[in-house]
């Protein structure tokens, strides 16, 4: 007799709506009560006008040549803003990509720090000791597992803290996010993986990085959930990720949030979108722009007006500027800085290049005299 062999799992073609709470005119969702109160998302907005804000500045810095290349927030301020602000600074962990300015923020980091830091000086990139923040990453999902292992030893130590690492849908294609995810769900790390698609990977569209409907559906494989949220709508990224901070506190383990959002402008400073974004597809997004949609809504509540915009505008801008001002009159780095900072004692190799750095230096100046 022949066997029917049908598969027990396959991927379903159900659309999967994103979990959204405030629709992009400001109102809320029939039964929608926010995680947030006014106060609360007066603050967040605050954040997420200072990033904006930063992105604009930085832009021209980095033209003058006073910045080196970054990554701008524009787009994405609901997503980091919303899911920064449901963790504890004093106690839970930040593990970042690089393009989470305003959750660095939250979590303590000085301004005047990212900007020396994206102005070369190594003096940026120290940490301050009571910051629970990892440094920038560059090497595409290679902060997954750090986060994994950073958690993990929170679990350990009976810390009650939660790691929320930050990563794009790109950096779900890399064999790190793999790696890490099953470890998280073998030993229940409390971390929430916290994938932003924003629709591109440079110029690779979201179509081009999984056949999968959904990255989020990928977390059952792993033993844990998964969530689609809005992205764009910062009480449904606050609520969901309140939701898996919780869960992953009281020891069930991780939690997968997709986070849909789209990134309004270009990858980093160094990129051109409009070689491979058509003007249509960005005229259709313009109108999801998360910080616009929280005005509306704290506007329909009497908590906002023209001229409170113009307030926060001016305040953010006077905050960009002083923290500017310190990190421009800072010192510039001394040489051996480069070497400082990596290891907490110095291996030998590494004091005799330093040795030979700073002698080959003192020789240069002596001859220039
Ligand atoms: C291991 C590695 N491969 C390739 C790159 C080059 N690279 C820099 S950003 C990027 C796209 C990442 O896209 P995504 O993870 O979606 O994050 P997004 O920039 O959209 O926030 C790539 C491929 C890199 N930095 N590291």
């Amino acid at each position: 007799m022949k066997v029917a062999i049908e598969p027990q799992f396959c991927p379903s073609r159900e659309e999967i709506q994103p979990i959204s709470l405030l629709r992009p005119d400001g109102t809320l969702v029939d039964g929608a009560v926010p995680t947030m109160d006014d106060g609360e998302v007066l603050s967040a907005l605050r954040l997420m006008m200072l990033s904006r804000a930063f992105d604009e500045k930085g832009f021209s810095l980095q033209r003058q040549g006073r910045l080196g290349t970054f990554s701008p927030v524009r787009g994405q301020e609901a997503s980091v803003v919303g899911s920064a602000c449901a963790i504890d600074p004093s106690r839970d962990w930040v593990v970042p990509q690089y393009r989470e300015l305003p959750a660095l923020l939250r979590q303590g980091l000085p301004l005047m720090d990212f900007i020396r830091y994206f102005m070369g000086n190594p003096a940026g990139a120290r940490i301050p000791d009571d910051v629970r923040l990892l440094p920038i990453q560059i090497a595409i999902a290679a902060q997954l597992p750090h986060a994994v292992g950073l958690a993990w030893g929170l679990r350990l130590q009976r810390s009650g803290g939660v790691v929320l690492v930050y990563f794009g849908d790109g950096a779900s294609s890399e064999g790190d996010f793999h790696e890490a995810c099953n470890l998280a769900g073998v030993v229940k790390a409390p971390v929430v993986f916290f994938l932003q698609n924003n629709g591109w990977a440079i110029s690779t569209s979201r179509s081009r990085q999984t056949a999968a409907r959904t990255f989020a559906e990928r977390a059952p494989g792993y033993g844990f959930p998964g969530i689609v949220v809005d992205g764009n709508d910062l009480f449904a990224v606050h609520a969901a990720t309140s939701a898996a901070v919780e869960r992953a506190r009281s020891g069930e383990g991780p939690t997968l949030i997709e986070s849909q959002t789209y990134r309004l402008g270009a990858h980093n400073t160094a990129d051109d979108p409009s070689r491979y974004v058509t003007s249509e597809e960005l005229h259709r997004r313009e109108p999801l722009d998360p910080i616009a949609r929280v005005q509306r809504y704290l506007s329909q509540r009497g908590r906002w007006s023209e001229d409170i915009a113009e307030a926060y505008q001016a305040d953010v801008r006077a905050e960009i500027q002083q923290a500017l001002d310190a990190a421009s009159a800072a010192s510039p780095p001394a040489p051996e800085m480069l070497f400082e900072d990596v290891f907490a004692e110095t291996p030998a190799r590494l004091a005799a290049q330093r040795d030979e750095r700073l002698h080959a230096l003192a020789s240069a100046a002596m001859e220039a005299s």
